[in-house]
């Protein structure tokens, strides 16, 4: 009996937790979507005192992510944008390993784990941006109910807003309203669905100075976005407020947006990174976290 109870005991240490979410990023083009996931698969310059420990792309799409990140992203180029002509289920499915360190992981008190290793494995389709900017102009598209339908599938959805896009919030609060009312139209597991609203870009000076306060800018920046999603969780589901750069900082003391600007207008801004050597993203781990596990995490945060 003592031996079972060590085998036990053995596998519990030995054994990563895992914790798994599929999850579907939405938002309009230029949203910063790849670049959010391209920048997550690479993991460029990680720092040794973040709770992540690695991440690991699985399969070939993942691996086609890593590959996107290091000949685009890294020698200063933009990503293509993904095309609109594949269908829903032919999107990329692209499959991440996030392994954090144990002393970190799990805020949740009924978990104790010492020294134990989380992985937060998620599989998440990168969708062209034209769908939801299709949600608004031509909702008969037989393509968008595969679009909608296949987003039921997941467990998590990430809502992607450029922070500097403010001028089409209330454009976006059109769209995701219908979004919200199709998917609940057709939704068997009302209360149970998980919307994450990251705001990206935020390496921009106005966002970066009030990046801890991700609840004040999304309201700050998309107040009509925000009202639908607060009505929407009245009953339909669970929202959390996130802020991320897919590119960062740059310098410690006076750090400066790592970015090269190529255009700032109503979209938002178009930019590529200025020192590929010191690419440190920020931010895109907390809002998975959340996804996976219900829970927010102090340090990814
Ligand atoms: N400043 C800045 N620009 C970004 C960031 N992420 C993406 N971009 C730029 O925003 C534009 C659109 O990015 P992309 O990832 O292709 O958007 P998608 O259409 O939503 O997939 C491109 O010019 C990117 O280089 C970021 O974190 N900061
Ligand atoms: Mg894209």
């Amino acid at each position: 009996m003592m031996r079972d109870l060590f085998k036990k005991y053995a596998a519990s240490v030995s054994e990563p937790i895992q914790s798994s979410a599929v999850i579907r990023v939405i938002g309009d083009r230029s949203a910063g979507k790849t670049a959010f996931m391209a920048s997550l698969a690479r993991w460029p310059n990680a720092d040794p005192k973040s709770p992540v420990q690695t991440v690991t792309p699985v399969g070939e799409a993942g691996e086609e992510l890593v590959s996107k990140a290091q000949n685009l992203l890294e020698q200063g180029l933009q990503l293509e944008p993904t095309p609109l002509d594949a269908n829903a289920a032919d999107v990329k499915d692209y499959t991440l390993r996030i392994t954090l360190k144990g002393q970190f992981s799990w805020k949740n008190p009924k978990v104790t784990i010492g020294s134990q290793l989380v992985n937060l494995n998620i599989s998440c389709k990168d969708y062209a941006g034209e769908f939801f900017s299709d949600l608004l102009q031509r909702s008969g598209n037989p393509m968008l109910q595969d679009y909608i339908e296949d987003c039921l599938q997941a467990t998590g959805i990430m809502f992607l807003l450029d922070g500097n896009s403010r001028r089409k919030d209330f454009e976006y609060a059109t769209a995701l309203d219908k979004f919200l009312t199709a998917i609940d139209r057709t939704d068997i597991n009302v209360g149970a669905r998980k919307i994450a609203l990251v705001l990206t870009k935020c390496e921009q000076s106005e966002l970066w100075v009030n990046r801890h306060k991700p609840d004040f800018l999304a309201e700050a920046c998309f107040p009509q976005v925000c009202k639908k999603l607060q009505a929407w969780q009245q009953d339909a589901g669970r929202v959390n407020y996130f802020t991320a750069s897919a590119f960062g900082m740059l310098g410690h003391k006076y750090p400066e947006p790592n970015v090269n600007l190529l255009g700032r207008g109503r979209n938002g801004v178009a930019a590529v990174i200025k020192d590929p050597k010191c690419w440190r993203p920020f931010g895109l781990v907390a809002p998975i976290y959340w996804l996976c596990t219900g829970d927010r995490h102090r340090e990814l945060d």
